[in-house]
């Protein structure tokens, strides 16, 4: 039977994580691919959690739960996205930052940008600005790439780009910004060299940022 992606996006909801790997590895040995699998199943299930946690029928538990099965199959996604036969772009250091620990749709950034031929230098989550320009002067990497998922932590990207400004690299990176609070305003706002509003937007903004700094 062809899969079902609203059951896909249900057990994503119900943080049924075993259901959730069934489901996806069904679609693909269908001959679905990760972004359809992503676009179809996936992602639409979390927006749900979002929905139900921001209407507090869900709490952190259930969005926990929910986050683990959901990065459970993006690990089955993952050797597909980031496959790639070029050689590398350029380094992009990535992180969520200061002060937020959501990094689903970073993950997510991460593996397509890899998959798109550039190396990632992941810092992970709640990173600090200065975090960030070691790592850039450590792996000389033309882009960064910052995510933020709560309001209250925005204005850490600012501050990340200050740091940048502080220490004398601005000029030479290419600054990108995202997250579900983002917008293209904001990276104006704040001095950012582009915005994307999803994982795919990402990946061709990163390869037109970059042409700058090669
Ligand atoms: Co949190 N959380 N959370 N949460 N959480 C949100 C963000 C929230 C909108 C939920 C809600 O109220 N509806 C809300 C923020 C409200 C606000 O600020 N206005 C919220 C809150 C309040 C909180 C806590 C404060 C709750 C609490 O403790 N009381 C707390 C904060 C913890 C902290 O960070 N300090 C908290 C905690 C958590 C969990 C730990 C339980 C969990 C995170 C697990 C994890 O990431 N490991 C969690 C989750 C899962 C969510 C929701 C439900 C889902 C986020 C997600 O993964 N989406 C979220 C609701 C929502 O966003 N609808 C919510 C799926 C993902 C694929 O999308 O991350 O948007 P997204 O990424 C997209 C794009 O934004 C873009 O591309 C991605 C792929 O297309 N993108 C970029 C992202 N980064 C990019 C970078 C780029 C370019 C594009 O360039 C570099």
């Amino acid at each position: 039977m062809a899969v079902d992606f609203q059951e896909l996006a249900e057990a994503i909801i119900g943080g049924k994580r075993d259901r959730a790997e069934a489901l996806t590895q069904q679609a693909l040995a269908e001959g679905f691919g990760p972004k359809e699998i992503l676009d179809r199943g996936l992602i639409p299930g979390m927006d749900v959690v979002g929905e139900k946690f921001r209407t507090m029928q869900f709490f952190v538990p259930e969005v926990l739960i929910a986050a683990r099965a959901m990065k459970a199959c993006m690990a089955i996604l993952r050797p597909l996205l980031t496959a790639r036969s070029i050689p590398p772009i350029a380094t992009v250091v990535m992180g969520t930052v200061r002060a937020d620990q959501h990094d689903i749709g970073k993950n997510l950034v991460c593996m397509m940008l890899e998959g798109a031929g550039f190396d990632i230098v992941d810092l992970g989550v709640q990173v600090h600005p200065d975090k960030f320009v070691a790592a850039v002067q450590k792996h000389d990497a033309k882009l960064v790439g910052m995510s933020a998922l709560l309001t209250t932590t925005m204005p850490y990207m600012k501050d990340t780009i200050d740091a940048f400004i502080a220490a004398g690299l601005r000029d030479r990176i290419g600054i990108m910004v995202g997250g579900a609070p983002v917008t293209q305003e904001f990276a104006d706002e704040i001095g950012a060299d582009a915005y994307a509003p999803d994982a795919a937007t990402a990946v061709e903004k990163a390869k037109e940022l970059v042409k700058r700094f090669l």
